[in-house]
């Protein structure tokens, strides 16, 4: 069965009659700009095919109930007005539900704060939620983005809340950081909300103002093959929230409100102003924000052909700088590149997940070959390794 089919087969399972809907948000991948959206920077992600799709149904109790298929646990019911009560998860705290569930009653949870008109006291606000994905989960493609973007995709109409796309991605963002305790970007919410095919966004996180750049793969005979190192990662705690801190340092030293406001020529006196490692991180920031800019221009003067080298810069700059890359990430963008990729870069938080190549459509078996080869000589356990295209945000499917 299809993750659409294996949503409502779930959700008939848990309520004896079909959903209201069906909804649907896609992970992601980022093209680059990496730890930059937190940055108030600059970042150029598209959604991808892979989606989760959330079977949702009213009910008159004021409860809500979330059940998924990749999760092993018992479905969770509360009451919607318990939800306060539930989040936020204080910092460095699990949440007081099962993590999967989290992303779900958060969204919900939040949805009420944006929207005063929804009364978590009233009876005919409940909701059935069954849950299915094929978006990977821990491979660094957003599959949590993909959790909240259906989910409030489908509560924002059933709630009658009539927010729009960026909207929803700030619930899907506050869903994660307070009520998951992620402290990340919004970089993912608004790549699954605002997906297109055939198209990058390029997305300024200060101002939320997005622009979409055609990124003309299949014209030009090119494929992004997603290298999945299946090193698990999680943004809840440690490196990703480390990093996030000496950002905030870094910017502090400089004496912005955020390292956006720090600009290339200010690099040599930041090296003067803060220890080594610090200036690494600011470095990082720096160079990635301007090679999102040299990204977006490139793809419009001259296409994607002419951006491998941005890729591998970014690469390099994640690797040495900001230390987020890992072996196994650095085997796969290293055996792409030497099997003949145009580019090639981890891509997401870090610590573990994925890389993407930009290769010629011809050449998809050989990087692949090159790259399993590769992890098999070091080993690693074997990549899982598919082509993308950019792909449509959140909708209602059904
Ligand atoms: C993760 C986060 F969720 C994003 O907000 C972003 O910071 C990314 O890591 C790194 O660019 O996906």
């Amino acid at each position: 069965m299809t993750a659409p089919d294996d949503a409502t087969a779930l959700f008939e399972q848990l309520t004896g009659h079909a959903p209201d809907g069906v909804w649907s948000a896609p992970g992601r991948v980022n093209l680059i700009g990496e730890h930059t959206d937190y940055n108030d920077g600059f970042v150029l992600p598209f959604a991808i095919p892979h989606r989760t799709y959330a079977a949702v149904g009213m009910r008159d109790d004021g409860r809500i109930r979330v059940a998924s298929t990749f999760a092993d646990d018992a479905p969770v019911e509360v009451a919607l007005d318990e939800l306060a009560g539930l989040f936020p998860t204080p910092t460095g705290a699990t949440p007081a539900v099962a993590e999967w569930a989290a992303y779900p009653l958060g969204v919900a949870w939040a949805l009420q704060l944006a929207d005063p008109s929804t009364d978590p006291g009233a009876a005919g606000c409940g909701v059935d939620i069954a849950i299915a994905s094929d978006v990977p989960v821990g491979a660094g493609l957003s599959s949590s983005a993909a959790i909240e973007g259906a989910t409030a995709s489908a509560l924002n109409d059933l709630w009658n809340a009539g927010l729009d796309r960026t909207a929803l991605a700030r619930i899907g963002r506050r869903a994660e950081n307070e009520a998951v305790g992620a402290p990340t970007g919004i970089m993912d919410q608004m790549a699954s909300m605002l997906g297109e095919p055939d198209a990058a966004i390029f997305l300024d996180c200060r101002t939320l103002d997005t622009n979409l750049v055609p990124v003309g793969i299949a014209e030009a005979r090119l494929a992004i093959l997603i290298m999945d190192t299946r090193v698990q990662h999680s943004h809840a705690t440690g490196g990703y929230r480390e990093r996030r801190a000496s950002c905030e340092r870094g910017a502090a030293i400089m004496g912005v409100p955020s390292l956006r406001d720090v600009s290339m020529g200010d690099l040599a006196r930041a090296e003067e102003l803060m220890d080594d490692v610090t200036f690494r991180r600011v470095r990082h920031i720096v160079t990635e924000n301007q090679r999102v800019l040299d990204t977006v221009k490139t793809l419009r003067e001259s296409g994607a052909r002419a951006i491998g080298d941005l890729l591998v810069a970014s690469h390099a700059s994640m690797r040495d700088d900001f230390e987020i890359s890992v072996a196994e990430l650095d085997t796969a963008v290293e055996a792409a590149l030497s099997a003949g990729a145009i580019g090639a870069r981890m891509t997401g938080g870090g610590f573990g997940g994925a890389a993407i190549a930009l290769i010629e459509q011809a050449a998809v078996q050989t990087v692949s070959d090159a790259v399993t080869a590769a992890f098999a000589a070091s080993g690693f356990t074997p990549p899982h390794l598919f082509t993308v295209t950019p792909s449509a945000g959140a909708r209602r499917d059904a």
